[in-house]
């Protein structure tokens, strides 16, 4: 039995808490002529509602999106359009205007778009029509898709993208049993989430040990982004070509953070022609005496976050979605698509203190000029007791003096991190594979990232799973991959052989993280080592650092194709990604709905995604990479 809930844009949610705003008003674009609808922000709702039931009886829970194009000034530098948002092939000149244009894509609306939030067990629907003039494709980062492999999202992975025009649900039930904490979810087309497609997604479980009045008092997201003023298509068709992006072949460095999707750009930077307003931090609200759970979750395509409140230890809870006993920290180092649940004591502040929470880039991860960015962004936390009003004065707090806002872009220590629910991971392994990431040259000098020597152009019509549906095995020379058939424990080596930091992603399995060293460690190596395997952290996204290796045990229970890939989008975009295929022979196409087939039959609406799908065109590619790989200085 089922009871059923929605939110239509029609009926959405009533601000239960304006606890969180930005002081300025200054986000409704002023300067430009252009008739199109501004992207705006929902900042009520992130502080979730106590009143929401915690429950393990199931509902299915439907959402009504649109996708659209809207203009934004999420860090208060707007300025008019320099091209269509239809995709255009490669640039001459990427960089070839000195407006900044800030088109978004975004989803009803909202600059961080709408919170899903549900319990363990229920049944997410989400109804997505694309009013973009291109495709799209979305992603529910951490879902397991048990029986649902369809609906993972990854363009050119498990699906066709959503057509111009079109509309496409994803339906998932969320049966995992530990599928429970913070989550969020974001397009998986090229980089375009850099765009603004992305949101939270949370779930509860009369299962979940952290439970609120115990280990915390206020359910805070807190969503730290980098971000950029130029279209993430354009940026990944500059970094493609030998001229690279803004004259760089390295990713590039973004223009200011956000915070719950707000941030201050300095305008004394901006380039002629583009309207700028200088904002006010974000203000975020909390009483005395409260324990406040801060999820912070990187929906950032680059940067490395540090995270941290003057004067105020925080405490983390839990990591990615394993929750873990609390350990103290002053600042929280989170990299891209990571998320930590971090707890911030008010007990010895009283009404009219203020002082600031930090979420700064650690620039050293960026190969690209430092260019006018502020690594820091800022927002001030008020101290208010009921009934009173927030001070207005500028806080006077202090940053941490510790000295570790640079150097390496390495996780927060594992061993900090021991989860709540201890659970071993096996011992013994069935198997060992290697995923080996480096980098490379093509012939014409652009420049891609590779596993296993490979580097994945996304086959927008031919998705990874209908490959598999069909019987077919996946050609190890156009797409990295290893195959595991049956419910087997299995270790994915990650060597980290050249190129930069990459906070890599497994989609649908958690992680056990068994071990983490110098150097190159081969698959007989490795069954020579002894591993860490009494409760080991389990997570979805985890730093490899260059020069070094990461063992992560994974037990392939649910047959899938799972894609595997840095979350540096611009990485991943140039070619850092490959696949996990788990259980193939349980895979048809009685697993996936005409609908989702259906996304196939439309033909290639966008010839520029398709890179080098043809027979020949591949074997060129295969060829180059066989030449490439000593061509390029391994620098970005
Ligand atoms: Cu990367």
């Amino acid at each position: 039995m089922s009871a059923s809930a929605s939110s239509s844009p029609s009926s959405a949610s009533s601000p239960s808490s304006a606890a969180a705003s930005p002081r300025s008003t200054s986000s409704t674009p002023s300067g430009t002529s252009s008739a199109r609808p501004t992207a705006t922000l929902r900042p009520q709702d992130l502080r979730l509602d106590p009143k929401f039931v915690i429950t393990d009886v199931p509902q299915d829970r439907h959402f009504y999106w649109t996708v659209d194009e809207m203009i934004g000034a999420p860090d208060g530098c707007e300025s008019l359009p320099r091209r269509s948002s239809s995709f255009e092939p490669l640039l001459d000149s990427p960089r070839s205007s000195p407006t900044v244009e800030r088109t978004m894509w975004v989803v009803n609306g909202q600059i961080e778009g709408p919170l899903i939030e549900a319990n363990q067990g229920d049944t997410i629907n989400v109804h997505v029509k694309n009013n973009l003039a291109t495709g799209t494709a979305i992603h529910w980062h951490g879902m397991a898709q048990n029986g649902s492999l369809w609906a993972d999202g990854p363009n050119g992975v498990s699906q066709c993208p959503i057509p111009p025009g079109g509309s496409f649900t994803y339906t998932f039930t969320l049966t995992r049993e530990d599928q429970y904490g913070s989550y969020w979810w974001h397009a998986h087309r090229g980089a375009t989430y850099a765009d603004g497609i992305t949101g939270p997604l949370i779930i509860h479980s009369v299962n979940d040990p952290l439970k609120r009045g115990e280990d915390y008092d206020i359910d805070q997201i807190l969503m730290v982004r980098d971000h950029y003023h130029e279209m993430s298509d354009t940026v990944v068709a500059g970094l493609r070509s030998p001229q690279g992006w803004d004259g760089s072949l390295a990713a590039p460095t973004p223009k200011s953070g956000l915070i719950n999707g707000h941030g201050v750009y300095n305008c004394s930077a901006a380039p002629l022609g583009s309207a700028c307003t200088q904002q006010a931090p974000l203000e975020l609200e909390f009483p005395p005496n409260k324990l406040v759970r801060l999820r912070i979750i990187n929906m950032g395509t680059h940067a490395l976050f540090k995270v941290s409140v003057d004067e105020h230890a925080l405490l983390v809870i839990e990591a990615d979605d394993t929750p873990t006993h609390a350990a103290g920290v002053h600042r929280v180092p989170i990299n891209a698509a990571q998320r930590y649940s971090a707890v911030l004591n008010t007990g010895s502040d009283t009404s009219g203190d203020s002082f600031y929470l930090r979420a700064q880039m650690n620039t050293q991860c960026f190969a690209a000029a430092l260019g006018e960015l502020d690594p820091q962004a800022l927002a001030i936390i008020r101290i208010v007791g009921e009934g009173e009003s927030p001070s207005t004065e500028t806080p006077s707090s202090k940053d941490w003096g510790d000295d570790d806002l640079l150097g390496s872009c390495v996780d927060l220590d594992d061993s900090l991190l021991v989860p709540r629910i201890a659970i071993d991971a096996p011992v013994d392994v069935d198997g060992r594979s290697l995923f080996n990431s480096s980098i490379t040259a093509t012939s014409d000098l652009s420049f891609r990232w590779t596993l296993n020597n490979v580097s994945f152009d996304a086959f927008t019509y031919n998705p990874l799973l209908f490959q598999v549906a069909r019987g077919q095995t996946l050609d190890p020379a156009v797409i990295a991959n290893i195959v595991v058939d049956g419910v087997q424990v299995h270790d994915i080596i990650i060597n980290n052989i050249a190129g930069a930091d990459h906070p890599f992603h497994l989609h649908l399995l958690k992680m056990f993280i068994v071990g983490r060293g110098e150097g190159v460690l081969t698959t007989e190596a490795a069954a020579g080592l002894t591993f860490n395997t009494t409760n080991p952290l389990r997570r979805d996204t985890l730093n490899v650092s260059p020069g070094t290796h990461v063992v992560v045990r994974v037990i392939t229970d649910i047959p899938g194709v799972a894609a595997f890939h840095c979350h540096i989008a611009w990485h991943q975009a140039a070619g850092l990604f490959g696949a996990l295929v788990i259980q193939p022979s349980r895979i048809s196409f009685a697993d996936i709905p005409q609908e989702a087939q259906a996304l196939c039959d439309a033909g290639n609406i966008m010839p520029g995604e398709s890179y080098n799908t043809t027979e020949p065109a591949r074997l060129m590619m295969r060829k180059r990479l066989e030449l490439g790989s000593s061509l390029f200085p391994p620098s970005a």
